[in-house]
């Protein structure tokens, strides 16, 4: 009895798996900003859309700001904190601060430490840009920061249209990179700044396996956005760097836009 309720425990468990992909945040909770001010920022990795445990991330090897093609490293502001999934885990994250004064367009990028995948022996590496307006002045959110892979927006990343569509352009070395599998997600949890954690209560559905775009020949990829909120794009392994340590290393792009209703 007690042995075909742990098997029953385990299938679920790996069923569950299926829709999960790990997405490292880059949040922050308003990307259109009217008035100067400071803005919080989160670095955790976790699965959004199931809303599920977080993981432990490494400190970030880069984290910095480009502002009119002016790049501004950020580490002296990261402060490490433990987040929490909606559950009792806590895991490893950090959080800053930044302050926005002037007009246009803030695009904040975090290259983590690799993250050791036990249950795939392999390292998973995300590097992820979010992006932040003030002013409603544009100055360059689909320009390319120098990233080793990124995911460059070419729809309005922070004025996205809930019922319209997202398209991106992949690059790996400043090239188009085809073929690629970007998973998408949307965060399906409030985020409780204060409390440091994802909330309890999942909000909407969850497809029953991961929904995916694959790059075309020019890097390109288009999106359908379904609902309102903050949905993220992890191209996988597109980054240059193939190895960490002796294991397999998943140099991941992420991108994060938001979308609203109209
Ligand atoms: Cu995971």
């Amino acid at each position: 009895m007690k042995q075909s309720i742990l098997i029953a425990a385990a299938a679920a468990t790996t069923l569950a798996g299926g829709a999960q992909a790990h997405f490292q945040l880059l949040y922050t909770p308003e990307v259109m900003l009217e008035k100067p001010g400071d803005i919080p920022l989160v670095l955790a990795f976790g699965h959004p859309m199931e809303n599920s445990h977080t993981m432990n991330m490494g400190e970030p090897e880069e984290f910095f700001v480009v502002f009119k093609g002016e790049k501004t490293d950020l580490k002296d502001k990261l402060e490490a904190v433990k987040w929490s999934g909606p559950g009792d885990d806590k895991a490893d994250a950090y959080t800053a601060t930044y302050g926005i004064k002037r007009n246009g367009d803030y695009i904040f990028a975090v290259v983590p430490a690799p993250y050791m995948e036990g249950a795939e022996d392999i390292y998973i590496q995300q590097i992820t840009k979010s992006i932040v307006n003030k002013g409603a002045m544009p100055t360059g959110w689909n320009e390319p920061i120098g990233l080793p892979t990124e995911i460059v927006p070419l729809t309005k990343p922070y004025q996205a249209f809930a019922g319209g569509t997202f398209t991106g352009q992949l690059l790996s070395e400043g090239k188009p990179a085809a073929g690629v599998e970007c998973e998408i997600e949307y965060i399906n949890s409030d985020i409780d700044l204060a409390g440091q954690s994802f909330s309890k209560e999942t909000k909407g559905p969850v497809p029953p396996s991961a929904i995916v775009a694959i790059t075309d020949d020019n890097g390109m990829f288009t999106f359908g956005i379904p609902r309102p909120g903050h949905w993220g794009f992890a191209c996988l392994g597109s980054g240059p760097t193939k190895e960490h340590e002796g294991k397999e290393l998943s140099q991941d792009a992420v991108l994060w836009i938001h979308a609203s209703e109209l």
